[in-house]
């Protein structure tokens, strides 16, 4: 059984902080799960181009609000605390939080992620191996 706190993963390499979100990798590749989970802020006002098309991403919503562009259908939702959505066809998409909202969310991964990834150019994660 694996047991943690949030504050056990802040300030190590596990919490990788970027310009437009911070990401507190809570669980990962190394312990066998099969998937990844994150605690993810998208800072006030950032804009995220992303485009995943390696791994299949599932994210909730847990404070703030936003939007979801769908970049190949150009369908906007608008994202609030109960909000989720899943990335079931590694759809290129934009992610916005609200001007003078944060938003905190939970990610969950498949494959999992290693730890310390950021996106490439192409708003996608490598594989791992
Ligand atoms: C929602 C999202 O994809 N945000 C970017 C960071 C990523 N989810 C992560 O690694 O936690």
């Amino acid at each position: 059984m694996i047991v943690k706190h949030l504050d056990q993963i802040v300030g190590t390499e596990a919490d990788v902080d970027t310009a437009g979100w911070t990401s507190r990798r809570l669980i990962l590749k190394d312990v066998g799960m099969g998937y990844s989970v994150h605690d993810t802020v998208i800072k006030a006002g950032a804009e995220l181009d992303m485009h995943y098309k390696n791994h299949l991403e599932t994210v909730y919503l847990t404070e703030g609000a936003g939007e979801l562009v769908d970049l190949a259908t150009g369908v906007t939702h608008q994202l609030r605390v109960g909000s989720i959505y899943a990335l079931n066809q590694h759809d290129h998409h934009l992610l916005k939080a609200n001007q003078g909202s944060h938003m905190r969310m939970v990610c969950v991964f498949n494959p999992p992620i290693t730890g310390n990834e950021v996106h490439d150019e192409s708003g996608a994660y490598a594989l791992s191996d």
